[in-house]
């Protein structure tokens, strides 16, 4: 007997790949495409939890690395899971810590049980495997748990790559096993293959093998230094071979040319830091592209951050306030360009998915396209 699994998915709606649907998940639906904004230690820095449902946040994404390694899974299980701990009550998606052990821990080393670091808070010696990153993940609570995968930098050799996703194979196997909440917690796939069509084939074939245990399926591997055409060839190629009746999400990826570049491939899922990253130093999307708000020439504007944007920021404030407020240092600015950055991608996607159930996607984006690039701010 084939068990329901805790997540699932509904196909509303095709504009040529892309596509509209809805995810039900333990703590509500969600529909798609979606942006997950980032909240790493438990906080979407600078949000409150309110804020973030204000500007339409659906789910929100939580890393296994850094929980476990401060506060504690443990402690966190004590407040009645991650939901509860930072009273976000939607849904929650947590990375697995495989990824994050690569790009903060110090000292890492690879084995077959899993891998060895350092820790990037105070250098004490840890050991992440399939079954902790899991066990840690239930602890957690979390809606969607991540397999536990190896993320080889973007340019490695095929030679490198295929012993990879070999491993990653056989840890897949071990995190269905380890899995304690499968009837409360859905576990997405990660496909990996760096940028070599058939790897990505055989990726995928591998971990299909136990598609009865996923309900997702992620595309992991990409945005991590290979060239654009690469990664948009890979997508174009791997996504429309997922399963149709599951999300699909591209990790790790927050640029809105590359996210609607996905959508256009048929990603349903979208996570980054950046918004929050570069909002935090002075730097906001607009519609006609990036904007450094220290730059002198902003002193004496005002105009709000992004002329055609309807949120709390830009309907209060000038740019040369928030240009005062990064040069003065006030945490001010930091919250309000990450409010606006949030709102910016939330509302992208938003977009996206209204010109999908009005199948005109491809028009929708390439006028997108045709404004971003101008830069004119
Ligand atoms: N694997 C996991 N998390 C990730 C990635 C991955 O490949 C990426 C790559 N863009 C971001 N986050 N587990
Ligand atoms: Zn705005």
């Amino acid at each position: 007997m084939e068990r329901k699994l805790p997540v699932t998915y509904e196909l509303q709606k095709k504009s040529g790949k892309a596509r509209a649907g809805k995810i039900t998940a333990p703590h509500g639906e969600i529909e798609t495409p979606v942006f997950m904004p980032v909240g790493t230690q438990a906080t979407v820095k600078t949000m409150t939890p309110e804020e973030l449902e204000s500007i339409g946040s659906q789910i929100i994404l939580g890393n296994t690395y850094h929980l476990y390694l401060r506060p504690g899974d443990d402690l966190v299980a004590k407040f009645g899971g991650l939901h509860k701990f930072m009273n976000w009550n939607k849904p929650i998606l947590t990375d697995s810590g495989g990824f994050q052990v690569f790009s903060l821990g110090s000292l890492r080393k690879i084995t077959e049980k899993g891998v060895e670091f350092r820790s990037h808070i105070d250098g004490s010696k840890h050991t992440l495997t399939p079954e902790k990153s899991i066990h840690i993940q239930n602890n957690l609570g979390s809606d969607i748990v991540m397999l536990f995968d190896e993320c080889p930098p973007g340019l490695s050799s095929r030679e490198y790559i295929i012993p990879s996703i070999e491993r990653t194979t056989r840890w897949a196997r071990r995190c269905v096993e380890a899995h304690q909440r499968p009837d409360e917690q859905g576990l997405f796939a990660i496909v990996q293959g760096g940028i070599y069509e058939d790897l990505r084939d055989k990726s995928l074939n591998e971990l299909s093998e136990m598609d009865s245990a996923f309900s997702g399926y992620a595309i992991g591997g990409l945005a991590v230094g290979e060239p654009r055409e690469d990664m948009y060839r890979i997508l174009d190629y791997i996504v429309e071979k997922c399963p149709e009746n599951k999300p699909r999400y591209l990790m790790g990826v927050g640029e809105p040319l590359d996210m609607l570049e996905a959508v256009e491939s048929g990603i349903d899922m979208m996570d980054c830091v950046q918004p929050t990253r570069i909002g935090r130093h002075g730097t906001v999307f607009t519609k006609y592209g990036r904007l450094v708000i220290k730059n002198a020439s902003y002193a004496e504007d005002d105009r709000p951050l992004d002329e055609d944007c309807d949120c709390y920021v830009c309907r209060n404030f000038k740019r040369g306030y928030i240009r005062h407020l990064f040069k003065a240092e006030e945490v001010l600015g930091q919250r309000l360009a990450t409010y606006h950055n949030l709102y910016f991608l939330l509302k992208l996607m938003k977009d996206a998915r209204k010109a999908i159930l009005e199948d005109r996607f491809k028009e929708f984006k390439d006028e997108f396209i045709k404004n971003y690039n101008m830069g004119k701010n």
